[in-house]
């Protein structure tokens, strides 16, 4: 069985990370299985994509057994965990992290470098980081703090507290809860309500919300203005605008 499955469904990519003995820990097999998955992922008839977990286990981050190989921790962080993270943030269209159980350390900063977590109510999160002496790497710190804001992810981050998926709900850290009996089907429900929306504006979107948090009011202004315009360029504006005069539900293409 390989340690990372890619399936499609329509226009829906699934990646499941699949040592669930493990939880799903990070080894090398894991990292390239990852790469390739998302190499194919940004095929244009893929208009969502899916990362989750086998077993009862999101990530629970990097297999701590194979640290010794590890050498240059540096090196091996920018050859396998940041390709990961800065595929998923260039990917142009919307990355679900759907987490299904345990999510720690690099698994935890995975599932905040996608665009979307949804939960299952048999998910708890852990900083795990600091927890061996580290620091919270592979977008941990860039992602946890825009997602929860420095004094919150700090607190937490240096405290490896356990935290309950129904306070990663209040915290904003994931956005919907579902029961762990009807999580998959919840998923693909709305998988494929993304991969059926209009992908560029999506795209667009993506971008915009990333650079807003580093922009001027007037840079993002005149950026929205720039990206309005090519939206406004796309197969996709067109038939939104037809299917509103003609009282219908649209059908975007991705174009
Ligand atoms: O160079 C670099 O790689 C730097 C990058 C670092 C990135 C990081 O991710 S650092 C953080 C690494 N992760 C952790 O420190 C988390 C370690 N795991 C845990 O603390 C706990 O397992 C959990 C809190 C995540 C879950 O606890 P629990 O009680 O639900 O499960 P468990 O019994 O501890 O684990 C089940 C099995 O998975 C167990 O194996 P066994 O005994 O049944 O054969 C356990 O050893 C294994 N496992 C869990 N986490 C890892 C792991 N095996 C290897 N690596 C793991 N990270």
């Amino acid at each position: 069985m390989a340690e990372v499955e890619t399936t499609r469904d329509g226009a829906v990519q699934t990646i499941t990370l699949n040592r669930p003995d493990k939880l799903n820990a990070f080894n090398r097999a894991v990292h390239e299985g990852l790469h390739a998955a998302l190499e194919d992922a940004r095929d244009p008839a893929v208009r969502a994509v899916v990362i989750t977990g086998a077993g009862r286990g999101f990530s629970a981050g990097q297999d701590l057994t194979e640290f010794g190989e590890a050498g240059d921790i540096g090196q091996m962080l920018r050859a396998t965990y940041h390709v990961t993270v800065l595929a998923i943030h260039s990917l142009e269209k919307p990355v679900i992290a759907a987490v299904n159980g345990v999510c720690a350390g690099a698994g935890l900063s995975l599932a905040c470098a996608c665009d979307i977590r949804l939960a299952s109510d048999a998910a708890f999160f852990v900083p795990g980081f600091v927890g061996i002496g580290l620091i919270p790497d592979s977008g941990g710190s860039y992602f946890l703090q825009r997602l929860l804001g420095t004094p919150r992810a700090f607190e937490w981050m240096t405290s490896n507290r356990r935290l309950t998926v129904e306070d990663a709900q209040a915290w904003g850290l994931v956005s919907e809860v579902v029961a762990a009996d009807e999580f998959p089907a919840f998923v693909a429900e709305r998988a494929a309500e993304l991969s059926a929306g209009p992908t560029r504006s999506i795209a667009l979107t993506k971008r915009l919300y990333d650079e807003a948090a580093t922009s001027t009011l007037e840079d993002q202004l005149e950026r929205e203005a720039e990206a309005q315009t090519e939206a406004a360029q796309t197969e996709d504006f067109r038939e939104g605008v037809a299917a509103f005069g003609e009282k219908r539900a649209p059908r975007f293409s991705g174009r």
